[in-house]
C-alpha cells in the first residue's frame, strides 16, 4: 500500500518543550495516571464522516479538501476503498485505535438498499483485511437517516410508514456492520427526530414510534451477539428546529418512560451541550449521575456562533472539567470520538494532523490536571465540608427518607431563626482550579 500522508511521520511524544510541529506535548500513551495508562484512559476515535468525507463544503461554497486520497473520482468503490487505506494510515501514525462511522461514509448510497447493502459487505471486509494484525477497531456505528430527503420529516419520527421500514432496515444493516468491525457501542443521534411547527405535528405519537425503533434495534442487536452499549447523543436544536432529545436530562426521562434505560447509555457531545445552554461538564454530571455515562464525542463549539460548529477541542479549562467526570465515572464504555472538523481554510494533510494532535493533546493534558485536582483534595473536602449538615442525625434521617414535614417544621419553630448557610465560596474554588491548571 503506497503512503498517502507523504512527510508525515508517526508522531512522537515529545513532551511540553518540544517545538516540532508533529509530535505531542502532552499524550504520552505510555504514561501512567491513577492507575492507568493514558491510552486507555483515552481510548481515541477517529469520525469517519468529519475526517475522512468532508471537504469543507458550506452553505456559501464548495469544498477545499481533496479527500479523494489519490481515487480517480468521489462516490465509487474505488474512492471508498482509498478513504479505508487513508483512514488506516492516519490512525496508525496517530496512535488511534478506533473510528466511528455511519453506513453512508464508508460507501456511495444507491437507491436501491439492495445495492448499497452489498457494497457495505465488500467495504466491511475490505476494512477487516486492512486492518488484520493491527489493534483498530470500530468503536461505534450508526446509520445516516437525516441526509436523504426520504427521511425529512424524521426516521423513527417520520409520517410515512414506508420511511420508517426503510430507517429499521438501515439499522439493522448498521448494526451488523457495528457487530463485524467489532464495535463497542452503537449510536442513536436523533438527525430529524423533532419538528419544525407543532401546526403539522404529533408530538406524543412521534416519540412512542422513535421508542419503538429503538426497542426493535435493541432486541435485534441483542439476538446478534451485540454485548456493546446502546447510545443516545442528545442534541437540543439543528437540522430540526426542536430535537426531542434535547439533553441528558430529557433523553434520561425519555429512556426510562419506554424501559430502554437498562441497555442505553449518554453519547454527549460538548458542542451538543453547549446549543442546549448548558456546559459539557453538566451534561457529564447528569449522565454520570444517572448511572448512564457511556461516551464522549469529542469536540467544541465556539462562543461567537451559535450553531453546531464541531472545532477540535483546545480548551483545557473544559477537558480537564470533563475528564474529572471521567474520571469520577471510572472511565467509560465507549470512547473519545473526535466529532470535530478541520475549519475550511485549513484544507492540508498536514491540518488533518494538527487538529488530532491538538484534540488529543488537550484531553491528555484535561486527564493530567483531573488526576491532580482529585489528588489535590480541596475542592472535594469543601463539597464535603459544604453538606456536613446531612451528616448529623436529622440530616441522616432525611436523607433516607424517615423525616416528616410536622417534625422538621417543630424544629425550625424552636430554633425561631436560622443562620444562613455557609458561604459558596465560588471565585476560591476557581481559584484552587486555576492554581492546579496553571501550575
Ligand atoms: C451531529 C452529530 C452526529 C452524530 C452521529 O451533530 O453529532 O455526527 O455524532 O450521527
Ligand atoms: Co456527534
Amino acid at each position: 500500500m503506497s503512503e498517502i500522508f507523504k512527510g508525515i511521520p508517526v508522531i512522537p511524544y515529545e513532551g511540553p518543550e518540544s517545538r516540532t510541529a508533529f509530535a505531542f506535548k502532552y499524550y504520552d500513551a505510555d504514561r501512567v495516571i491513577m492507575g492507568k495508562k493514558m491510552s486507555e484512559h483515552l481510548p481515541f476515535a477517529m469520525a469517519w464522516w468529519h475526517n475522512m468525507c468532508a471537504t469543507g463544503v458550506d452553505m456559501f461554497g464548495v469544498g477545499t479538501a481533496d479527500k479523494r486520497f489519490g481515487a480517480a473520482e468521489y462516490g465509487t468503490m474505488e474512492h471508498a476503498k482509498a478513504k479505508v487505506d487513508a483512514a488506516i494510515e492516519f490512525m496508525q501514525k496517530l496512535g488511534i485505535r478506533y473510528y466511528c462511522f455511519h453506513d453512508v461514509d464508508l460507501v456511495p448510497e444507491d437507491a436501491d438498499i439492495n445495492v448499497t447493502n452489498a457494497r457495505l459487505d465488500e467495504i466491511s471486509d475490505y476494512i477487516l483485511e486492512k486492518t488484520k494484525g493491527t489493534d483498530i477497531k470500530c468503536l461505534w456505528g450508526t446509520a445516516n437517516m437525516f441526509g436523504n430527503p426520504r427521511f425529512m420529516n424524521g426516521a423513527g419520527s417520520t409520517n410515512d410508514v414506508d420511511v420508517y421500514c426503510f430507517a429499521a432496515a438501515q439499522i439493522k444493516k448498521a448494526l451488523e456492520l457495528t457487530v463485524k468491525l467489532g464495535g463497542r457501542g452503537y449510536v442513536f443521534w436523533g438527525g430529524r427526530e423533532g419538528y419544525e411547527t407543532l401546526l403539522n405535528t404529533k408530538m406524543k405519537f412521534e416519540q412512542e414510534n422513535i421508542a419503538t425503533l429503538m426497542r426493535m434495534a435493541r432486541d435485534y442487536g441483542r439476538s446478534i451477539g451485540f454485548n456493546g452499549t446502546f447510545l443516545i447523543e442528545p442534541k437540543p436544536k439543528e437540522p430540526m428546529k426542536h430535537q426531542y432529545d434535547f439533553d441528558a436530562a430529557t433523553a434520561i426521562g425519555f429512556l426510562k418512560e419506554f424501559g430502554l434505560d437498562k441497555d442505553f447509555k449518554m453519547n454527549i457531545e460538548a458542542n451538543h451541550a453547549t446549543l442546549a445552554g448548558h456546559t459539557f461538564q453538566h451534561e457529564l454530571r447528569v449522565s454520570r449521575e444517572n448511572g448512564m455515562l457511556g461516551s464522549i464525542d469529542a469536540n467544541q463549539g465556539d462562543v461567537m456562533l451559535g450553531w453546531d460548529t464541531d472545532c477540535f477541542p483546545s480548551n483545557v479549562y473544559d477537558t480537564t472539567l470533563a475528564m474529572y467526570e471521567v474520571l469520577k465515572n471510572g472511565g467509560l464504555d465507549g470512547g473519545f470520538n473526535f466529532d470535530s472538523k478541520n475549519r475550511r481554510p485549513s484544507y492540508t494533510y498536514q491540518d488533518m494532523f494538527h487538529a488530532f494532535i491538538l484534540g488529543m493533546d488537550s484531553f491528555a493534558y484535561g486527564l493530567i490536571k483531573a488526576a491532580e485536582l482529585i489528588e489535590d483534595g480541596r475542592i472535594e473536602a469543601f463539597i464535603d465540608g459544604k453538606y456536613a449538615s446531612f451528616e448529623t442525625e436529622l440530616g441522616k434521617k432525611i436523607r433516607a427518607g424517615e423525616a416528616t414535614l410536622e417534625e422538621l417544621a417543630d424544629r425550625a419553630a424552636k430554633m425561631k431563626s436560622v443562620a444562613i448557610p455557609m458561604s459558596g465560596s465560588q471565585e476560591f474554588l476557581e481559584g484552587i482550579l486555576n492554581n492546579v491548571l496553571l501550575k
